[in-house]
């Protein structure tokens, strides 16, 4: 009952159009297994939609409001989202939750939001490298994983956890497997308490910090990782279709 591997690219603040789509044009007419998705910047989701209309990659973003409509200048709904063709949405990116104020009840917001609007929402969790070396990242997990998530109704829809480690972030320096499996197990036990069994072990933990083509096999090999969140080894083609096809 292993379920199947998710691997999403996040591009972040990254461009133009020509790079995106040269990251991603070899995945056109390709059949995968795995189930891939990019998040690119809001600006080019129609743009990569249509540039991908034949290829199997499903679209996200990589933030949205905690707002549904009005006078909030500058904010991307989910239900837009959704309206543009959008599968899911990254929550609680650790770049949010360092320089934009994101925290753990505004994601609850948001997952909320995500899922009202039928897109899945992928909460993004990981402890910084303090936390890790006081030895309280299980307590940095719970905290997130529980003010984000407890009381949910999930009902027949889909969510998904991202285990980013702050420290692993773009720095070259990812989790080695056993490390990752370690929280990843950690995790899942606390979405067994959050849902329940059955639900929890339908629910897929996503690996993301510093992923790339030589660590992805490693990763994806132990039994609670579920999936990759990719950042800058995405930018690069051979290297994301490498990643890809690990998870295949
Ligand atoms: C973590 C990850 C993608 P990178 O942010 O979400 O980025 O792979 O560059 O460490």
């Amino acid at each position: 009952n292993k379920r199947v591997p998710i691997v999403i690219a996040n591009w972040k603040l990254n461009g133009g159009i020509d790079l995106l789509c040269t990251s991603v044009a070899a995945f056109i007419g390709k059949h995968f297994s795995a189930k891939i998705a990019i998040c690119p910047p809001y600006l080019y989701l129609r743009d990569m939609l249509n540039f991908l209309q034949h290829s199997e990659i499903m679209i996200g973003t990589q933030n949205v409001s905690k707002y549904e409509s009005g006078a909030y200048t500058g904010e991307t709904s989910a239900q837009m989202i959704k309206e543009a063709g959008g599968s899911l949405c990254l929550i609680g990116h650790s770049e949010r939750r360092q320089m934009f104020h994101e925290n753990d009840p505004s994601c609850k917001i948001k997952v909320t939001r995500v899922l009202n609007s039928g897109l899945m929402p992928v909460l993004c969790v990981g402890e910084n490298l303090q936390q890790r070396e006081a030895g309280i990242t299980n307590d940095v997990l719970f905290r997130q994983l529980h003010d984000a998530l407890d009381g949910l109704d999930l009902g027949d829809k889909r969510i998904a956890v991202a285990y980013e480690p702050v420290w692993a972030i773009g720095t070259g320096k990812a989790a080695t497997p056993e490390e990752a499996q370690l929280v990843h197990e950690y995790i899942r036990s606390e979405l067994t308490v959050l849902f329940g069994k059955e639900r929890a072990e339908s629910i897929h933990i996503l690996y993301g910090g510093s992923v790339n083509k030589n660590n992805a096999y490693e990763l994806l090999s132990q039994t609670d990782i579920d999936g990759l969140l990719v950042g800058g080894a995405s930018l690069d083609p051979e290297h994301f279709m490498q990643i890809c096809l690990h998870a295949n």
